[in-house]
């Protein structure tokens, strides 16, 4: 039998809205406790932080509780792995010379219980978003991270903070479900290249629970959800894929074109 995979993205951990980061990352960590006991695959896919920068010498403060579980985990076989997200896009060895757990920087193309899956945030993807893909780029060029990690953590910390906390409320971030043709997700995955092939596409940045059946008829668009809003995961069993709630008996799925479960 082949294990279980979970993917979870968008704790946003740092920030301050709906819940306060501390309740949110409590939460969290129960939540891993209880799908614990059975070591499976973890994908957390992007946005874990708001806000993580890894200096030479030195990383953000807090998040303890959420990273001493993930260690407990790793120890007990589950296998785990990051994406990084647009506010957490620079992780670099830290977790994995640490836990050991893979951060992934763009999307993975991979097959898991016989299924082919593309996994990734999900942030510059598909047609739009110009303005982002620039700032995306300059965030990562090797020589402006350089610059920004000569600054001083509690200055550099501090303005990364500050435009992170701004740039989400002020693009199309939380607006609901656009029309297909106007969703930049559903775009890129209608028009991937082995879009027939592929099972399933599994994205995080867009902060609603999605469940996209693409022209095809049988490719699924995934969007995992948050833990600002839904507290929502994805579980891939016996290659299946289901959408769930953690503790959150009015969260639902924000949209869905699916006739047949
Ligand atoms: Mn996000």
């Amino acid at each position: 039998m082949s294990r279980i995979s979970y993917f979870v993205s968008d704790f946003h951990l740092g920030l301050d809205v709906v819940d306060s980061s501390r309740d949110r990352e409590l939460k969290i960590v129960n939540w891993l406790k209880s799908i614990q006991p059975e070591p499976g695959n973890l994908y957390i896919v992007g946005d874990i932080f708001d806000y993580w920068f890894e200096y030479k010498t030195a990383i953000p403060k807090g998040y303890i509780k959420f990273i001493s579980q993930l260690n407990v985990m790793c120890d007990l076989g589950w296998n785990i792995e990051f994406f990084t997200g647009n506010h957490d896009m620079w992780q670099f060895r830290y977790f994995e010379d640490e836990l050991g757990i893979i951060t992934h920087k763009s999307p993975i193309d991979i097959r898991l219980q016989g299924k082919r899956m593309i996994i990734g945030h999900g942030d510059g993807l598909g047609p739009g978003d110009q303005s982002y893909k620039i700032v995306k780029s300059i965030f990562s060029n090797r020589l402006c991270q350089r610059l920004y990690g000569s600054l001083h953590p509690n200055i550099g910390l501090k303005i990364m903070k500050y435009i992170s906390s701004k740039s989400d409320r002020e693009n199309d971030l939380y607006k609901s479900w656009q029309g297909a043709d106007q969703e930049w997700l559903a775009q890129y995955c209608e028009r991937h290249p082995s879009r027939d092939d592929i099972d399933y596409f599994i994205f995080g940045h867009r902060h609603l629970v999605i469940d996209y059946e693409l022209k095809n008829g049988k490719s699924r668009y995934i969007n995992i959800g948050d833990w600002i809003h839904h507290r929502s995961y994805a579980k891939l069993e016996n290659g299946n894929i289901s959408i769930h709630f953690y503790e959150n008996p009015n969260a639902q799925i924000s949209f869905t074109n699916r006739t047949r479960t």
